[in-house]
């Protein structure tokens, strides 16, 4: 009788990590003119006016306002594109991004 050991056919599936999303974030400031802040928005992150014009107002009346989420190198692309929009204008324009919990 043929010595015919079963073998559990179980493969070790690596769990692969769900890359980590980052919100990009607009902080606000006492320069940078309101319809500006829109402009970039518009421009930078394909919101139309009245989603812009919320986020601008939700900045400059609580301080930041998460604008989007991204994986990590869109995230910071867009930061610093929106933010070097602001700086080529001579406004202290500020856009950060941060991990998702
Ligand atoms: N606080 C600016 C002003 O009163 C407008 C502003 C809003 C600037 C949001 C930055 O992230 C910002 N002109």
């Amino acid at each position: 009788m043929p010595d015919s050991t079963i073998k559990p056919q179980t493969k070790a599936k690596p769990k692969l990590e769900r890359p980590k999303l980052y919100k990009v974030i607009l902080v606000n400031d006492d320069f940078t003119p309101r319809e500006f802040v829109v402009r970039v928005l518009k421009a930078e992150f394909r919101m139309g006016e009245d989603q812009a014009a919320k986020v601008m107002l939700t900045a400059h009346q609580r301080g930041v306002c998460v604008v989007a989420v991204f994986a990590r190198d869109i995230a910071e692309t867009k930061a610093t594109r929106a933010t070097d929009a602001g700086r080529a204008k001579g406004y202290p324009l500020l856009f950060t991004t941060e991990p998702e919990e």
